[in-house]
Parts: C-alpha cells; structure tokens; sequence
C-alpha cells in the first residue's frame, strides 16, 4: 500500500493502548531489515530519517527507496523526519512525500518552542502531514542532580498540556528520564512512569518516547566478543518500556539497538570469514541481526498482528 501517515498509525496504537516502533534508517540494509520484520510480524511501523541520515544518503534516495518498500509491501508504514531542527529540511521532506515530521525546539525557550512548532503545523496540516513536537530536555535521571533542575528538564504535565493546546500537534515526545544512545545510566535505570501517567491525563494525544533503546545485554556481549569496546553500555529495561506503554507511550524511538546489531553481526561476520570481501555477505549479517532486533521490538510494543 502507499505511504500512510503517522497519525493513522498512532490513533489505532492509542485507542488500543500498544506501542509503535519508530526506526531510523540510513541505507538500504536497515530499511529492508524494518519493513521485513514489520511483514513477518504483520506490524504497523514508522520509519524515521534524522537531519544526519538525509546528510548521509541524500533525502531524495530515502524518500524514494521508502516509498517504493512501502508500495510493494502489505503493513502500513509511515516516513517520518526525526528531530526536524530547520524550516528547510521540514519543507523538503514534505515536498518529497515524508507522511509525518518532527520539529524539535525543545532547545528554545517555551514561548519560542510554541510559534516555531505552531507554523510547521499550520503548513504540514494543510498537506495532510502528521507533526510531532517535543518538550522537555532529554537526560539522563542521574545526571540532574537538584530537584529544581529535575522539573526543569523533564516535561511538566501542565506545561506539556498548554503546549499541546496551543499548537495542535499530533504527538508530543516527552522528557522522562530517557536520553539518546549507548550509555542512558550509569546506576540502576529509571524513568520517570509517574510523570508519563500524569501527562496522559491532561494530553489526549500519543505521547513519544525518545532514547528508548535496550542497549540489549545479549547484542552487546556478542559485538565485545568480536572486539567492539562498549563498557559501561546500559538502556532502558524491557520491562520500563512495557510500564511506560501502559502509562500513556504509543510511539517508542529505536535507533541504538539497531546500530548495535548491525555492529555484531558484521563483526561476527568478519571475524568467522577473515578471507571473504563480498560485502553482501556481511552487509547482509548485519541486516540479518537488524531484523531479528526489530522483530523483538515489535513483540515488545505489541504491535505484532495489529496492521490493516
Ligand atoms: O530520535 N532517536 C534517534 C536519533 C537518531 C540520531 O541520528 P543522527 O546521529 O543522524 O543525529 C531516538 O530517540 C533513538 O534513541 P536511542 O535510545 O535508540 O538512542
Ligand atoms: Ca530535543
Ligand atoms: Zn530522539
């Protein structure tokens, strides 16, 4: 089927209280392990592009190879724009088919967050394009170590209600204690569930978890054994997830367990076949552990058998 747009997707996950995936790509062999997965799984997915991505592959070849995966595959999948920063990459990726967009200014003052965030809107809902927008900052519990800085950096229920009020975004993605890739805590993980529940009661729309990898004990130990360094490596727990699925989450960002499996299973690759330099072969372990990755994630949110 076509492109669907992320908000379909996500008012189904809503309504029946399961989690989404959103996976981000930055070449072929990612793309195909998602939407492999998401067949076998028969899942709804979302595939998500940073500003760093369309640096790499060019948003042109993204949006294309998308695109066509999706016409030819029977799971609906939304093309998403992850942490959107400017104006420009917002209205090129519109202009060539991205169904949703992320603007993040969660950096900036509230006031400014909302008029920035409010004029993507205004042009993505005139297109029929899915906005998420972010408030709160990602980091890690540990590292905030007052009270006042904790309320300071993670999202305020109240606030997050008047900023979803005055914008109309579609989803907002909430600072819970999570933070961006390998190394999410130091000491036991933690995020904020109570902060999840409370916001959910005051926003009626999904809510989005960033920073939601598992670090996977089990990829990790594989990719050390065949020589990567990734000491002191942790992520968010399954068990977090699931809790914070059950306090309001729909949308759940994946981007580190996907770097880590690819990692493992090109390393284990070429270290078991130190004489081979097809680079279908490892490419191809590497999108192998991709897959199985993805499938686990899946199961986990309880988006398996839920596609239409
Ligand atoms: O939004 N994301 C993915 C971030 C992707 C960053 O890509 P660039 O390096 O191109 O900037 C997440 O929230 C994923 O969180 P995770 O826990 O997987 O790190
Ligand atoms: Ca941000
Ligand atoms: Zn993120």
């Amino acid at each position: 089927m076509a492109l669907v747009t992320m908000k379909e997707i996500l008012t189904d996950a809503y309504e029946k209280g399961y989690g989404v995936g959103a996976f981000n790509i930055n070449n072929l062999e990612f793309m195909q392990a998602i939407v492999e997965a998401a067949e076998e799984e028969n899942s709804p997915v979302i595939i998500a592009v940073s500003e760093g991505a369309m640096k790499y592959a060019g948003i042109e070849f993204l949006a294309e190879m998308v695109k066509l995966a999706a016409s030819k595959s029977s799971v609906p999948i939304a093309l998403h724009v992850d942490h959107g920063k400017h104006w420009e990459v917002i209205v090129s990726a519109i202009r060539n088919g991205f169904t949703s967009v992320m603007i993040d200014a969660s950096d900036k003052p509230f006031e400014d967050n909302v008029r920035i965030t409010s004029k993507v809107v205004d042009l993505a809902h005139a297109v029929g394009v899915t906005v998420e927008a972010e408030i709160g900052r990602l980091k890690g519990i540990e590292d905030i170590v007052k009270v006042s800085e904790r309320e300071a950096v993670l999202t305020d229920p109240v606030e997050a209600k008047e900023f979803v009020d005055a914008t109309g975004v579609d989803a907002l993605a909430v600072a819970v204690g999570t933070s961006h890739g390998a190394y999410k805590f130091k000491g036991e993980p933690k995020l904020d569930i109570e902060r999840i529940k409370k916001i959910r009661e005051l926003v009626k729309i999904p809510l989005v978890l960033h920073g939601a990898s598992g670090v996977l004990p089990d990829i990790v130990a594989l990719a050390e054994k065949y020589g990567a360094e990734l000491k002191g490596a942790k992520g968010v727990p399954d068990d977090q997830i699931k809790a914070a699925i059950e306090a309001g989450i729909c949308k759940i960002n994946i981007d580190t367990d996907l770097r880590l499996s690819f990692l493992a299973g090109v390393r284990k690759f070429l270290s078991e076949n130190p004489d081979v330099f097809d680079p279908r072969k490892y490419l191809g372990e590497g999108r192998e552990m991709v897959k199985e990755t993805v499938k686990r994630k899946i199961r986990l949110f309880g988006s398996n058998g839920r596609a239409w």
